[in-house]
């Protein structure tokens, strides 16, 4: 590890800022406090390798739901124009390739932790720094400390009776061991049909003996297509570099859209159907985000997409009531986060593959051969849960993280997590979270608001440094109004019809709020630059 004191006498590593996490939030971050401002930092890493959520999510069919080419960071011209992407949507050992590579690249190895998960972080208020204390029993503190453990990173396995008593063996996507699974001549069920499910299936389908879905929603999904980047198309992206980023972060969802306005009801049905169906053939979030701009706002446009896609399932499944029950009924499309799937509805067509809706026939319980519902036991050698995460807030509050007065964070979100800008949180000074609940975070493309995020951090750390402030802190009013701003612009959207993580849910007894801001990134990204341009408004300095 680079330049770091100790102090010796309470063993504890004194630092000028310490990341948590070394995914794409954390070894940006690394990297701009340490290379642009020059501060002792170091990142801890609880994996034994890099990459954050492309590091733990190994499942089959695991891949990049946003195009390769502006699904990594922007930061650096040089790595942009010497990194090549072999496809649209690579799968995860490329992105973590990818990772790896930035991490060799900018020498970010020699200060990021691995294997050691921060267990607490306590202000001291009267040294106005975070002390931490590591899972490995190591201590150390900081002026500063930054999140970067990711909105999806703590998997949800659900309390389902007599799982323990299962003789088979049993996975949760995001914890996939590394050797990974051979489904060869097994029987395995799959529970979930979220963007994870929807991605396995057809993986899982071609290599298992039997595939089993066991459903509780039924989802909406678009194909991927994914394709093979030409040295033609290579190029292409490479020369228009320079208006891909901007088009991205102009964006509603950071994607390099050309925007739109229309709306899905100026058009005779006829003309809207050649619209979805030239998008559908194009595939990817493209048929959400750049096909009308009131799919999420308006629930009759919303219908228009949510039945096209309800016609090709109808199209694509041969057996009518397989087809029936992924028949999406009960939430608008984009409600719940939009999977992008390569060949899923068409799997269902396959002999080895079977459906049971878990909302008609409920699973009762786990027994040692397999999983029972209401009606049926079915006899299985794997479960694969493929049941998402306890969403935006879970990880970081697995960490016991006191502010001022010993308050938790635990306690101050009890009733839904509070951020200002989703940046920081009032009574924990030094602190700030990348995408954090109240960012758009997970309704974008996360690089490029990881990346406005990190730099927005740095910027605002640099400008303490120069103008002799310790303690930076965002004030109870400025949260409290982003927090109404947050829920008030998810209150226009059609986000709230949906049972969905988005809203905590997914996770029994999480209190039900609204968590990524819903506005825009060009609207959140204005309102982050005159927050600056007005010294810093809604947060306190104290010198
Ligand atoms: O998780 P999910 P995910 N019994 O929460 C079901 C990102 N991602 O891992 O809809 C039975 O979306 C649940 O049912 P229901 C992306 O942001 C990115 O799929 O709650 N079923 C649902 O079907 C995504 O949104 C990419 O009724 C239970 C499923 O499990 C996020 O990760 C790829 C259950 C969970 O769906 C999470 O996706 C993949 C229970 N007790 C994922 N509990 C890329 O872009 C839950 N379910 C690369």
């Amino acid at each position: 590890m680079s330049g770091q004191r100790k102090n010796s006498k309470e063993n504890v590593l004194e630092l000028d800022a310490i990341v948590i996490g070394a995914g794409f939030s954390g070894m940006y971050m690394l990297k701009r406090l340490r290379d642009e401002l020059g501060l002792n930092t170091r990142a801890y890493e609880a994996g034994n390798g890099v990459g954050g959520t492309w590091y733990w999510n190994r499942y089959p069919g695991a891949r990049c739901d946003s195009e390769s080419f502006y699904y990594c960071y922007s930061f650096s011209k040089e790595l942009l124009q010497e990194w090549e992407w072999s496809s649209k949507y690579p799968e995860q050992p490329e992105i973590l390739t990818y990772l790896n590579h930035v991490a060799d690249r900018f020498d970010l190895r020699k200060d990021i932790q691995l294997e050691t998960r921060v267990k607490s972080a306590h202000f001291n208020e009267k040294t106005h720094r975070w002390e931490i204390l590591t899972e490995n029993g190591e201590r150390a503190s900081a002026q500063f400390l930054i999140s970067g453990v990711g909105c999806l990173s703590t998997a949800n396995v659900p309390a389902i009776k007599g799982l323990e008593n299962f003789k088979g063996d049993w996975y949760h996507t995001g914890k996939w061991p590394h050797e990974g699974v051979d489904f060869s001549g097994k029987r395995v069920g799959l529970i979930g049909t979220g963007s994870t499910g929807i991605q396995a299936t057809p993986v899982i389908a071609a290599e298992a003996d039997h595939l089993t879905i066991f459903q509780r929603t039924p989802n909406f999904s678009v194909p991927a297509r994914n394709e093979p980047f030409t040295p033609t198309k290579q190029k292409e992206i490479k020369a228009n570099y320079d208006e891909v980023w901007e088009k991205a972060r102009s964006g509603h969802g950071g994607f390099p859209y050309s925007p739109t306005t229309r709306s899905a009801l100026e058009f005779s049905s006829n003309e809207r159907t050649a619209i979805y169906e030239d998008i559908w053939q194009e595939g990817g979030f493209k048929f959400l985000w750049g096909s009308f701009a009131d799919i999420m706002v308006n629930k009759e446009a919303n219908n228009t997409a949510a039945d096209f896609i309800r016609g090709k399932i109808r199209e694509t499944v041969q057996d009518p009531v397989t087809a029936d029950k992924l028949m999406p009924h009960d939430h608008p499309y984009g409600a719940k986060r939009p999977p992008i799937d390569t060949n899923y509805f068409e799997t269902f067509n396959r002999d080895n593959v079977s459906l049971v809706s878990i909302k008609e026939s409920p699973i009762e319980e786990i027994t040692p051969s397999g999983v029972l519902t209401k009606d049926e036991e079915y006899d299985l050698d794997i479960i694969v849960f493929a049941t998402g995460f306890d969403a935006m807030t879970g990880t970081l509050l697995k960490i016991d993280i006191q502010g001022r007065d010993g308050e938790s964070l635990a306690d101050k979100w009890e009733a839904g997590p509070k951020t200002y800008l989703g940046l920081q949180v009032a009574g924990f000074p030094n602190f700030f979270t990348i995408s954090g609940p109240g960012s758009p975070s997970v309704l974008s493309n996360m690089p490029v608001t990881i990346e406005q995020h990190v730099e927005w951090i740095s910027d605002c750390i640099q400008s303490m440094k120069k103008n002799e402030q310790v303690c930076i802190e965002a004030n109870v009013e400025a949260e409290s109004d982003w927090v109404t701003h947050v829920n008030q612009i998810a209150e226009m959207t059609l986000f709230w019809e949906a049972n969905s993580w988005y809203l905590g849910a997914n996770i029994p007894g999480k209190a039900r709020i609204f968590m990524p801001y819903a506005g825009g990134l060009p609207t959140y990204f204005e309102r982050c630059e005159d927050v600056v341009k007005q010294g810093y408004a809604g947060f306190e300095f104290s010198a």
